[in-house]
């Protein structure tokens, strides 16, 4: 398979963001940029579709125009339409409208004006100074774009792990296929769960080493081979991922897994610990002098170095070696752990599903129960409820329970935190709920210690249960806003109340250095999906993975407890 649905979208929205520069109908822009997100939202490969034949319209959202647009791309890699809009406006332009504080309207300016293309010829003119004379901008936003672009270039290099699963999985598929006896293992950063993936790593123990390399090279996705060996090679895909593929003999596969597992931290903590013992440790195996003593499997790497087997998400050497050393290594939660969801939207707000099918999704995700938190007034782009329609969703939501057999629907609110950390909703229809979060969706820029305070005083509230998305960040798109959340972290277990760890793939919101600082203070963490939609359920295992990383066992997640116990834990947090 040539084209992932994530290229078609990127070439929509790249369609999208020229258009706008070009003050092009505000309806053409709209329609490709919604093209985009319903093709990034779909779940069946659409390339595959083309290739065998069958019929894109109908397929959620997918009219005839749109239709012939993904046959287009799928079949040439491209859009005529693109090219020709490239012919006036400069490819790289579409960069410059991912920095914050830069709108089609000023890129169009800097383009016309001064000739700016690129990430590159912003940050010259930016140092230059010739950018503080241009109308709406001045000395404070080119110092704001200087920085913007460094951290920019910081995050191109990188993709979200969740948006490499696809390219990892077809590219390991059609490995398989070349050599149906081979074992696969992705290594790296990715079998560690890291937010973000550099290049992806893959392992392989095969006898037909060379066809697979051929196999490899030759992927459809592959836009440059950057090397092409006998047991190595790499490449690189159309959106600009490096795969790495390294076939390895058995009895090296165990040691070889371990070493492109990482991190280089760990393997230099691991190495050092061998060499205590007299014993050398590389990615061909661990020897006592000329002789092995393990390798073949990781466990007998672990094994040789009198370890407890360490899970992939803990080698950051952090201590884990130590942990392992004195059998301390945590039993880290696992998905089938979960036992509900407790943020989800419906369509009362900005979700596209009913509370009744949201449900359905979420016991078919295997979860017992789900709280609706639907947004507040306060966020009208979202359709937040007043306390009216809240009352309301509540008698519906008691009248759905009375419906339903071996599953329950909480009733809960992702309440806005205001700018003086008072919630948006009165307290007579959050009293009547089972769960409140509070979560901040405006003013990110406030200062950090007023940031701070807002979000203390907030969690102060007698109905408060956990913080949602405690630092809003989005993964290599937007900062955290300024927040002390050490401080935020030791509030919540002073208060008695609860953090989030948002599973959305794009947030991930805590960190696993906030999660582990979380759980050595004893504070519970809800791992939610945030799920505006059925499908989202899914996102459970990003959060898990990040759960992971952060130390995190059963007992320190909030949502794998059975029913009565999560009552009697959402009702402590309520001060009277
Ligand atoms: P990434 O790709 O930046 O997301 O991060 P990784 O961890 O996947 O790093 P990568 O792809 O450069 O290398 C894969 C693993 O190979 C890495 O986690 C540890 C091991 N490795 C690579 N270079 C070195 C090194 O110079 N020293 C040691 N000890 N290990 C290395
Ligand atoms: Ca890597
Ligand atoms: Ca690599
Ligand atoms: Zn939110």
């Amino acid at each position: 398979m040539a084209i992932y649905n994530q290229d078609i979208a990127a070439l929509f929205k790249e369609m999208a963001d020229l258009l706008e520069i070009d003050a092009a109908n505000p309806f053409r822009v709209r329609a490709y940029r919604n093209a985009a997100r319903t093709i990034g939202d779909l779940t069946e490969e659409l390339g595959e579709k083309v290739e065998a034949g069958s019929d894109l319209i109908g397929i959620d959202g997918v009219g005839k125009d749109l239709a012939a647009k993904i046959e287009e791309i799928v079949r040439t890699g491209t859009l005529s339409a693109l090219q020709e809009i490239h012919e006036k406006i400069p490819p790289g332009i579409g960069e410059l409208l991912k920095l914050p504080g830069l709108g089609p309207k000023k890129v169009k300016v800097l383009y016309e004006d001064l000739g700016i293309t690129s990430l590159d010829s912003l940050e010259k003119a930016a140092q230059e100074g010739k950018l503080e004379q241009l109308p709406g901008l001045g000395k404070k936003s080119q110092e704001k774009l200087l920085k913007a672009v460094a951290s920019r270039r910081d995050m191109s290099q990188r993709f979200r792990r969740a948006d490499v699963m696809p390219y990892a999985e077809g590219m390991v598929k059609q490995l398989r296929e070349a050599d149906p006896d081979a074992q696969f293992c992705l290594a790296g950063s990715y079998r560690r769960a890291c937010e973000t993936v550099g290049d992806l790593d893959i392992l392989a123990e095969s006898g037909q080493a060379g066809t697979l390399m051929d196999a490899f090279v030759q992927a459809g996705e592959v836009t440059e081979i950057l090397a092409h060996g006998k047991t190595k090679s790499s490449v690189l895909l159309r959106n600009g991922l490096q795969i790495d593929l390294r076939v390895v003999p058995p009895e090296s596969f165990g040691a070889a897994l371990h070493y492109f597992t990482g991190s280089k931290a760990h393997n230099i903590a691991v190495r050092r610990r061998a060499r205590q013992m007299g014993l050398k440790v590389n990615e061909y195996g661990i020897f006592r002098g000329e002789d092995v003593v393990g390798g073949d499997t990781e466990a007998s790497v672990f094994g040789a170095l009198n370890l407890s087997e360490i899970p992939p998400e803990l080698r950051e050497g952090r201590g884990e070696i130590e942990a392992a050393a004195g059998g301390l290594l945590p039993a880290l939660v696992e998905r089938k752990d979960m036992k509900g969801d407790l943020h989800t939207h419906s369509t009362a707000s900005d979700g596209n599903a009913t509370i009744a099918e949201m449900a359905a999704a979420a016991k078919e995700a295997g979860h017992d129960y789900m709280a609706v938190t639907d947004h507040t007034k306060r966020l009208t782009i979202a359709n937040g409820l007043d306390e009216e329609r809240l009352h309301r969703q509540i008698d519906e939501i008691d009248e759905l329970n009375g419906t339903l057999e071996g599953f329950a629907v909480l009733k809960g609110s992702e309440v806005d935190i205001l700018e003086d950390g008072s919630l948006d909703l009165a307290d007579d229809v959050l009293e009547r709920l089972d769960l409140v979060v509070g979560s901040v969706h405006s003013l990110f820029n406030l200062r950090r210690d007023a940031q701070t305070e807002r979000i203390l005083r907030a969690m102060d509230h007698p109905f408060f249960t956990f913080l949602g998305h405690p630092t809003g960040r989005l993964i290599l798109s937007r900062e955290p806003y300024e927040v002390d959340v050490p401080r935020v972290i030791e509030h919540a277990a002073q208060r008695g109340c609860y953090l989030e760890l948002n599973a959305n793939p794009k947030r991930l919101d805590l960190s696993d250095i906030h999660c582990s600082l979380a759980r050595e203070l004893g504070i519970l963490i809800a791992v939610n999906t945030d799920a505006h939609r059925t499908r989202d359920f899914g996102y459970m295992i990003h959060g898990i993975g990040q759960a992971r990383r952060g130390g995190l066992q059963k007992k320190d997640v909030l949502n794998t407890r059975p029913l009565a116990s999560l009552r009697k834990l959402l009702e402590k947090t309520r001060l009277s």
